[in-house]
């Protein structure tokens, strides 16, 4: 049989264009896939990976792991890639501490691949009550840490040194799953940096570029906090010396340090505060990028808070030392600057403003004249349990408005509106405009309002951007 070519990585690397010819490598293999660019049906993209490895391109793109999509690619085999290229690649992929991430769906907006920040596309969003496990926003500090559930531990410690005789409590998975009753909730998770896109249009702020969409919805079941931290000791004579509940990630660092937070022990202790260890997301283990196998799940607190990939909780005097506590995720004056801001002096954001967003029609849309109406749609949420009462949309910049419908779902117990409500009005288009302004505020049972503008709000961190949301549009006659 005639011997298979063997190129080197350096050879394929030439071949990174239409005028040098296309060349890829999947799984040892070399391509030549000039002739087929213009056929693929992702369009240009395909590009992206010339001269490359198609692997964390197609572990972008789900839709590639079909077996019609490898009968094409084998058309295109042209040989083989060298050995010790081929062990490079896989020294490569050892050494990166993504390589192991989970896949993603391709519909999300990437803000950053590593570590991966993703959100789902503004009209996709408003599509679903409880937003798809694949869709929902994704943050991440640092790479998705892989997690054997048969040897998981999670260590719950209260006051160690101050309270003798209480031994730290370690649970299995399936003692958390079977110690404890299950709960479910509903609620909303918001990025502290959600929207930051605006603010980062009135004045550069540093953070990753957030559109409107780092907010989801979901259905989380799981143990109470509470009823662990009982069993792991708490007693309410111990409240005077505990204020904190501090969670620790098992992501780490290039140091080892890992993500951690904390938040008051009250909201864990309190009946109505509805604190999970989250095991299941909308009835189905926590996916990767979701914190498998357990997370902490805050109703109505910034999801810095709601820690991913729980390994150890603690009961302390003080809130985590953590850097995403303690030197980041606090609001400031538009005033403070990096040469003068002191995070000493911000409390960490913990409840969330009000906040509302148009998710449609999308910013620059063409309407048509003779559809004589358009259909606003969004989303509206506060933070602490507080509940959306109502959404006003004006088509004019805010100069007049209309009450918008809010999607009538359970009405939420008092103070436990953990979950965002979805809206929508369809209006007349107004004659003889051909822009319009469509603008959203929403109001929460405490009358807290959004602010009209982001300027006043503005902060060097971009967070907590919440002023009314405002859609240009064109009308076409
Ligand atoms: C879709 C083949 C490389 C991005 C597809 C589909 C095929 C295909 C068959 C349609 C799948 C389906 O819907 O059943 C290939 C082959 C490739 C290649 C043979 C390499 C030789 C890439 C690369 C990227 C990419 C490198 C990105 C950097 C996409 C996207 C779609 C797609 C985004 C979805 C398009 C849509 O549905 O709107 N590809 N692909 N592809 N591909 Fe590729
Ligand atoms: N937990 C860990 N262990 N590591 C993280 O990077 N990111 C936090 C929080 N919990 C994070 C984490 C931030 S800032 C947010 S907004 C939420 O997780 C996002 O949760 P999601 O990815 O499930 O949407
Ligand atoms: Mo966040």
């Amino acid at each position: 049989p005639p011997s298979i070519p063997i190129f080197t990585q350096d050879e394929v690397t030439k071949h990174r264009s239409l005028e040098d010819g296309v060349w890829v490598t999947y799984q040892g293999s070399v391509y030549d896939i000039t002739e087929f660019v213009s056929m693929h049906p992702g369009g240009d993209k395909i590009l992206l990976a010339a001269g490359g490895a198609l692997e964390p391109f197609w572990a972008l793109y789900a839709v590639h792991s079909q077996e019609h999509v490898l009968e094409i690619l084998s058309e295109y085999k042209v040989g083989e890639l060298s050995a010790s290229d081929r062990q490079k690649q896989e020294t490569g992929k050892s050494l990166d501490p993504y390589s192991t991430d989970p896949i993603r769906h391709p519909a999300l907006h990437v803000n950053s691949l590593k570590p991966f920040n993703a959100e789902p596309p503004a009209v996709i969003l408003s599509d679903n009550y409880i937003t798809p496990s694949a869709i929902f926003f994704k943050r991440n500090h640092l790479p998705v840490p892989q997690v054997d559930a048969n040897i998981y531990r999670l260590h719950v410690e209260v006051l160690p040194g101050v309270t003798p005789g209480v031994t730290p409590l370690s649970l299995s998975l399936d003692e958390l799953k079977t110690r404890f009753p299950k709960h479910t909730v509903t609620a909303t998770l918001q990025c502290a940096g959600n929207r930051r896109s605006e603010m980062n249009k009135v004045k550069p702020v540093k953070g990753l570029n957030w559109g409107i969409a780092a907010i989801s919805n979901a259905t989380w079941s799981g143990a109470k906090l509470k009823d662990v931290l009982l069993a792991a000791g708490y007693r309410p004579e111990l409240a005077q010396l505990a204020c904190h509940v501090q969670f620790e990630g098992m992501d780490r660092d290039v140091t080892g340090t890992t993500y951690g937070a904390s938040i008051p022990l009250n909201k864990a202790l309190s009946d109505d505060g509805d604190v999970l260890l989250a095991y299941q997301m909308n009835g189905e283990d926590l996916p990767a990028d979701h914190g498998y196998p357990v997370r902490v799940v805050v109703p109505g607190i910034v999801g810095a808070r709601n820690v991913k990939w729980l390994g150890r909780i603690l009961v302390s005097q003080e809130e985590s030392r953590s850097h995403w506590q303690q030197n980041d995720y606090k609001g400031f004056s538009p005033a403070t600057d990096w040469d003068t801001v002191d995070f000493k002096l911000a409390p960490a954001i913990q409840e969330l403003p009000v906040q509302s967003a148009i998710t449609q029609p999308a910013e620059g849309a063409m309407l048509d004249r003779r559809a004589n109406e358009v259909r606003v749609k969004g989303y509206a949420w506060s933070g602490g349990g507080r509940e959306v009462v109502r959404v006003d949309v004006s088509l004019d910049g805010g100069q007049t408005w209309k009450v918008a419908n809010l999607q009538s779902g359970e009405k939420p117990q008092p103070g436990r509106a953990w979950a965002w409500k979805l809206w929508e009005l369809t209006a007349s288009l107004p004659p003889g405009t051909q822009e319009l302004e469509i603008v959203c505020k929403a109001v929460d049972n405490s009358y807290n309002m959004q602010p009209d503008t982001v300027a006043p709000i503005w902060n060097l961190r971009g967070v907590l951007s919440n002023a009314w949301h405002r859609v240009k549009v064109t009308v076409k006659e």
